[in-house]
């Protein structure tokens, strides 16, 4: 047979949404290539061309099985899919009978991003109906983000095209990493064509990662967690300086006043100088001053955050502050200048997807956050936990005031024992359980857990539609390039084969096919269905690159904020109206719990960082050995600390804290600053009979804490390290 090349892409948790060519002989992919055609391409990274080996992986999961041995143990017996949903239907209906619906926790989570079968909609929709679950609000990657453009701009719709980078005279990446975080299939190429114009590139991160190796003209390294109070303090510069744009500020913005109080020291006595960030963060008062002046100066200048310094405690406020800077300088709503919100675009999101219905429910939550949660809520409108509190709210339920006692968790396309913090905990959470399920592709440290076990199939074995990670201006049909593997189905299939068992009458309405139709249909920016599958990567043009809030900015009496004032908010009274403790309606450095000032810093002075590899999607492809391969997963660690501590390059190291340990390599360098130390996520964890992690899996370390604004904060954490 010739070979036939489907032209796809991948559907994971990833930054990039990239073309995959694949090619197919006799129903088996030969090879993978990827976007060759002309710039800006969609190429593809070593994870998108290493999806052959993830397909045809010998450990993927092939069969329904049940749990053979203890829980958690790994051992598995196979079984039809008939007694594989008979039982399933059985335990909802068990735990249902007995303790009601909310003894169900859904956790859906990001393996699987696509519109039709990702994000979890099959079975949002299917428990809904079924009588309603208890699951999680707060988004582990940008809730920190999310909270400010929310309450600052009013949208999360505040980002521009990465094209308008070309407009810009000095760019600050704020944490991105583009080189190894994909953060928009395109950045790195965006940033090495504006680097090559001569448009002066910053970097401030804790490491001297890739992009600035690569990209920036000055590295400056913060200790995690403290950035808010650099940019206070550069606040500081430009009021005492006068550098501020009042005319900006008088017209776009409300509460300024407020924030120069606080900055100037009026409200606490405390003036935020760039010595007080310096003793706080460690980077130099006169590299505050300067990038201050600069990023003043420079117009336009393009502030680009990345979520992580938001992913910490108070986390929120990070964001929050830089916004107010953006607003400082005037980079809102011009070319080459940014909003530093969430980065979303005008474009791409199909809103049209099948219909989730309500969970009978309604709304429940155990945090007293106001109305906090009615955003970002993950799976409808149900009984929420935070996502940081997931396995706490499983072992100690309405105990400690969760809204339920779960008997049954359900997982699909999630590693929560993984991704989740405090793995130590959430182990004793997972044997407390009377049931758990998992949809999975692979044996996974949480599918580990499963009593029964559903293998899915991979997005190459199915069709779908998707749009990029940050709606982005294209489109890619995803036709499915081979059968599925062994018996495996998607996640909606095996809702479809579960609602009768569950008592539910038209599930389905449409089939796969016909949904996805439907969609492209209810789709102003996509052609015909059919034209749609023939010609794969539909690309929108936008006569120029986005840039958001540019009408609010050219007629702001036309085209006000969607906030209460219409304006931006550097002072929110909805956030003063919600009296959260430690959550300021002004952006405020708060000092977090677990920072290098932390009494706790005695025992453990160092503080960890994860981030996200360019070798995994979170814990995506940590079992495939193309590209494990490429790197040694090591704890990097600065030459002063190791020295301190006798540790030389590639020993065996522990790092622990009160939480956990886990045994892993050093990596001994100057790319980390003293003090900090930093391992990339997403390893599998493995802890051995003392309970020991040899995976390297940096939430045997994390603690299981939520910011006041729902920030999740994995990158607060203190460790000490150890030779061994
Ligand atoms: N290759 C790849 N790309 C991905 C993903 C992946 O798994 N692999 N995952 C995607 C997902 S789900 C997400 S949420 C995004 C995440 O995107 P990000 O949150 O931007 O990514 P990270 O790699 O966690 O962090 C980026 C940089 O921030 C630095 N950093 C950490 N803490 C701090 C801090 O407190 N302050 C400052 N200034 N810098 C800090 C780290 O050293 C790192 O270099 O990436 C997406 N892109
Ligand atoms: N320490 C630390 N922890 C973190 C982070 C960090 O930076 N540091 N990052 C956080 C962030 S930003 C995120 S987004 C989370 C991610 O956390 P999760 O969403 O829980 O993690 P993934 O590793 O993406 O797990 C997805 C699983 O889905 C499976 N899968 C893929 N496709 C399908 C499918 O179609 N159906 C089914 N049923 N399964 C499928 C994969 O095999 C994989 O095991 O982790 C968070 N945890
Ligand atoms: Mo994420």
């Amino acid at each position: 047979m010739p070979t036939k090349v489907i032209e796809t892409s991948c559907s994971y948790d990833c930054g990039g949404r990239c073309v995959l060519k694949v090619h197919v002989e006799d129903g088996t992919i030969r090879r993978i290539e990827t976007d060759g055609g002309e710039e800006p391409q969609l190429r593809a990274c070593l994870r998108g061309r290493a999806n052959r080996q993830r397909v045809y992986a010998p450990d993927r999961l092939l069969y329904p099985m049940k749990r053979a041995g203890e829980r958690g143990e790994g051992r598995f017996e196979r079984i039809s899919w008939d007694e594989a949903l008979d039982t399933v239907a059985g335990k909802l209906l068990e735990v249902k009978d007995k303790y009601g619906p909310g003894a169900c926790y859904f956790y859906g989570a990001s393996g699987n991003m696509a519109t039709f079968h990702g994000y979890r909609r099959a079975f949002t929709r299917l428990l809904n109906m079924f009588g309603g679950f208890t699951s999680r609000w707060g988004i582990a990657s940008f809730e920190g983000l999310s909270f400010a453009s929310r309450y600052t701009y009013g949208t999360m719709t505040a980002g521009n095209s990465r094209e308008d980078l070309m407009n810009s005279r000095l760019i600050i990446l704020w944490g991105i990493n583009s080189a190894d975080a994909r953060f928009r299939t395109g950045t790195s190429y965006a940033l090495i064509r504006a680097r090559e114009k001569g448009v002066r590139i910053v970097c401030v991160d804790p490491r001297f990662t890739e992009a600035a190796a690569t990209l920036a003209e000055a590295w400056l390294p913060i200790r995690p967690g403290t950035d808010a109070a650099v940019l206070i303090a550069m606040a500081y510069v430009m009021i005492e300086e006068g550098l501020q744009d009042r005319h900006f500020l008088d017209t776009y913005t409300i509460g300024f006043e407020r924030f120069r109080d606080y900055v100037l020291g009026a409200e606490d006595g405390t003036p935020k100088t760039p010595s007080w960030a310096e003793s706080i963060s460690g980077m130099p008062a006169s590299a505050i001053a300067g990038l201050a002046r600069e990023y003043a100066t420079t117009k336009p200048a393009a502030l680009l955050v990345a979520w992580s310094p938001g992913r910490t405690a108070f986390g929120e406020q990070f964001h929050r502050a830089a916004m107010a800077l953006a607003a400082m300088t005037g980079n809102i709503g011009v070319p080459g200048g940014s909003a530093a919100g969430h980065d979303g675009l005008p474009w791409g999101t199909l809103s049209q997807t099948m219909p989730l219905g309500e969970n009978p429910l309604g709304r429940q939550t155990a945090e007293p956050r106001g109305e906090l949660n009615r955003y970002s809520r993950v799976d409808g409108n149900g009984p929420t936990v935070h996502v940081a509190k997931t396995f706490e709210a499983i072992l100690e339920g309405r105990g400690a005031g969760y809204p339920h006692d779960t008997r049954l968790l359900y997982v699909i396309a999630g590693n929560p024992l993984n991704q989740l913090p405090n793995a130590n905990k959430s182990l004793a959470a997972l044997k407390k359980l009377e049931t758990i399920i998992v949809h999975e592709q692979f044996l996974t440290p949480t599918a580990r857990f499963a009593d029964i076990l559903l293998p899915v199939n991979t997005h190459l074995e199915r069709s779908d539609i998707v749009t990029p990670f940050l709606t982005g201006p294209y489109y890619i049909f995803m036709d499915q390039a081979i059968p599925s593997r062994g018996e495996s189905r998607s996640d909606w299939d095996i809702a479809c084969a579960l609602a009768p068992r569950l008592g539910i009458d038209n599930f389905a309405e449409r089939s796969e096919s016909e949904w996805l139709k439907y969609l492209t249909d209810n789709n102003s920016q996509l052609p015909d269905y059919e034209s749609f599958r023939r010609n794969p990567v539909h690309k929108l043009t936008p006569s120029q690159p986005h840039v958001a809030f540019a009408d609010q900015i050219a007629d702001p009496k036309a085209h006000p904020f969607p906030t209460p004032s219409g304006k931006i908010e550097i002072y929110s009274q909805r956030i003063a109206d919600m009296h959260i403790p430690q959550l300021p309606p002004i952006p405020q450095y708060v000092e977090a719990w677990e920072g290098p000032r932390d009494p706790l810093a005695q025992r453990y002075p160092l503080q960890i960082i994860s981030t996200h590899s360019k070798l995994r999607v979170n814990s995506i492809f940590s079992n495939i050995p193309w590209v494990a391969e490429l790197e040694h997963h090591a704890l990097w660690i600065n030459p002063r600390d190791a020295g301190d501590r006798g540790i030389a390059q590639g020993d065996s190291i522990r790092v622990f804290n009160g939480r956990g340990e886990m045994a892993v390599k050093a990596r001994v360098t100057e790319r980390i600053m003293p003090g900090v130390v930093h391992i990339a996520q997403g390893a599998w964890f493995q802890p051995d009979e003392n309970g020991v992690d040899q995976g390297g899996c940096p939430n045997v370390l994390t603690r299981d804490e939520m910011s006041p604004g729902g920030a999740f904060p994995d990158n607060t954490c203190l460790v000490e390290v150890k030779k061994g």
